[in-house]
């Protein structure tokens, strides 16, 4: 990790692998970027373990993980429009929690230079949709540059910063999943000596920046004189160009993944169409494009998820009066997915069939990945909790699940949370499923960084209104999901050891009334203060608490002196029961065909929360042998 903050701080030119993310945050670091703010979310939390591999006394800016999107957009924005570079980022979906506040940058006069930075996710490698948020951007007014690999990112960034910095706009700078994540050589340039002027600057006479309804009008002139600025550095670019293959018969126009898996593609095709290749593809290049598509004969538009692209093109080739054949999207398929190479084969043999003469390349084996069930880790508390609910609850109770490693209760043989949305709306959709339903108990789950995040306007709403529900509040004392984040209550923010927000207090000052907190080992414990909840009148909440196995065990290896322990099966005392594989289902137990039961011992981290499970006693726990 040294080296990496090492390397991020090298003051002459250098080459390095990297992945985008890393890539980004030297890009951050030349610049002069002075604030940056995020919410984890893939695939964007390596940029946040780039910017802790240099020590805090070191970094030339300030970082801070706020409590949800929206917050980190209006902290880099308040840094912004007192005269600081600032960057904000976040994944696909954070948008949409963002939106209230992003919407409105682009009608500001944002002094300092403002990049937002967005993780969009075709594929839904892991998130809960893949919406395409160029929608967003043409709705806000608000530029886009989207890279297609970490050298891009690292150039694309600068030129993101230098157009906001000229402008005093917000850009979007566009990266997907396989953009961030990667890793090629990338060529750095020097690092620049930055005087930074920490001056206060912020003037309203800058402004205005209150939208009232006289100003609105004008600050939407603003942004769209803004927008046509950004299409005039589009048509200049270098980073929209042109790979010419001499073929004035057929084109190409794509941008980001699926430019590089065009090209790898088309490494097997005997006649290459030209490419349009877009880095700003928002406001696109209309003289450009149209040049390119009357140039030749036929143009494919080649995008992933949406034809936004695709509309454009026809727009301008229609304003134009060109006869170039365009074509789009064709297939429902089209819309669906990441464009990976072999997408990109599907989706062009279905537009030019003989472009690509079956040299489809041969798929292999070996490099298929088997797929593997989502599982909860071994000594996860989420697992004790759901196992103890499980056998708690009416079976005519309904579960409403929320996004976080507690989600996966929802799978075999667990089954808790039969519906879910997005990050904090369990309570709001459970306080929505308890009305005229008093024959069924509602008990949504949340886990405690979206507490913060976005739950608390659900729970308060809950406690406002009455609602008749139980709040399961999964505390495993960190952000498990994306990689182990700090949030409120863990006592610690990115930078310094703070004072904790108990989510307790936080609920004792909402007004909750029926509160329990219980360790999610202590299983009797458990059982019985789920039981009391749910018939609790109201709004009840059970912090079944459990600190992530996975973050804690990991921590105690590197202490001194650290013994592992595992757990055994005593096979004379196993009646093959199988409470332990089937209702408890650690990975760790294995079913041989011999019908015994046997311990994975490089899975089991020897937390013992399997023991109580054993309806006989035949599990026990051991120091392990160093
Ligand atoms: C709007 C939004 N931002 C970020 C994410 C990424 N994300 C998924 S779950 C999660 C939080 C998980 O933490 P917590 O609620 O504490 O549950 P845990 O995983 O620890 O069980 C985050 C940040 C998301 N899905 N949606």
């Amino acid at each position: 990790m040294k080296k990496m903050g090492d390397m991020l701080l090298r003051k002459e030119p250098f080459e390095e692998i990297v992945i985008g993310n890393t890539a980004l945050v030297r890009a951050m670091v030349e610049t002069g970027t002075r604030v940056i703010t995020s919410y984890p979310g893939s695939p964007t939390p390596e940029i946040a373990v780039a910017i802790g591999s240099i020590p805090e006394d070191k970094r030339p800016f300030y970082f801070e993980f706020s409590t949800n999107e929206k917050v980190a957009t209006e902290v880099a924005y308040g840094a912004a429009v007192n005269g600081h570079l600032s960057t904000v980022f976040f994944k696909s979906v954070g948008l949409n929690v963002a939106a209230d506040t992003f919407v409105q940058l682009s009608l500001m006069n944002i002094i300092g230079g403002m990049v937002v930075v967005l993780g969009d996710d075709p594929g839904a490698n892991s998130s809960q949709n893949e919406q395409d948020n160029r929608h967003l951007a043409h709705l806000s007014y608000t530029p886009v540059l989207e890279p297609a690999n970490p050298a891009e990112v690292y150039l694309f960034y600068k030129e993101a910063v230098a157009l906001s910095r000229q402008q005093h706009m917000p850009v979007i700078l566009r990266l997907t999943t396989h953009v961030c994540h990667a890793k090629e050589k990338v060529v750095f340039e020097g690092l620049p000596t930055i005087h930074f002027d920490d001056t206060p600057r912020f003037d309203v006479r800058n402004g205005p920046y209150i939208p009232l309804t006289s100003e609105v009008f004008a600050k939407k002139r603003r942004a769209m004189k803004n927008l046509e600025a950004a299409a005039t550095y589009a048509e200049k670019t270098p980073i929209n160009r042109i790979v010419d293959h001499g073929n004035d018969q057929q084109g190409v126009i794509t941008m980001g993944l699926p430019f590089l898996s065009l090209m790898d593609v088309l490494e097997r095709a005997e006649t290459k169409p030209d490419i349009l290749k877009l880095g700003v593809v928002h406001p696109v290049p209309r003289s450009l494009i149209r040049d390119f598509v009357a140039r030749h004969a036929e143009v494919k538009v080649l995008e992933e998820l949406d034809d936004i692209l695709e509309k454009e093109v026809k727009t301008i080739a229609f304003d134009a009066g060109l006869a170039t054949k365009i074509v789009g999207k064709s297939d429902p398929e089209d819309w669906v997915g990441e464009y990976t190479a072999d997408k990109v084969y599907a989706v062009m043999s279905g537009t030019w069939p003989d472009l690509l003469p079956l040299k489809k390349r041969k798929a292999d084996p070996a490099a298929a990945a088997p797929s593997r069930p989502a599982q909860l880790c071994p000594g996860c508390g989420h697992r004790s909790a759901f196992y103890a609910i499980k056998k708690t609850l009416a079976k005519t109770d309904i579960t409403v699940a929320d996004i976080g490693c507690h989600t996966l209760g929802y799978l075999p043989p667990y089954e808790m949370g039969e519906l879910l949305m997005c990050m904090g709306a369990s309570p709001g959709m459970g306080s929505g499923l308890s009305l005229f339903n008093d024959s069924r108990k509602v008990v949504a789950f949340i886990g405690d960084s979206t507490f913060f995040h976005a739950g608390l306007p659900g729970i308060v709403n809950a406690v406002f209104n009455q609602h008749n529900i139980t709040l399961m509040l999964m505390e495993n004392g960190t952000t498990a999901m994306t990689g182990h984040q700090d949030h409120p209550a863990t006592g610690h923010n990115f930078n310094e050891v703070i004072e904790k927000i108990p989510v307790r207090s936080v609920l004792e000052g909402l007004g909750v009334q029926h509160i329990y907190e219980v360790d999610t080992y202590q299983q009797e414990k458990l059982m019985d203060l789920v039981s009391k909840a749910v018939e609790d009148d109201g709004f009840s909440v059970v912090i079944a608490r459990h600190p992530c196995m996975l973050k804690f065990t990991r921590e105690q290896r590197r202490e001194k002196g650290y013994q592992a322990r595992r757990v055994a099966i005593d096979q004379g005392t196993c009646d093959r029961n199988y409470e332990c594989v089937a209702a408890f289902a650690c990975p760790t137990f294995t079913r041989n065909n011999d019908k015994s039961v046997e311990i994975n011992a490089d899975l089991c981290i020897g937390d013992g929360s399997c023991i109580q499970t054993c309806p006989t006693s035949a599990i026990s726990s051991f120091k392990a042998k160093k």
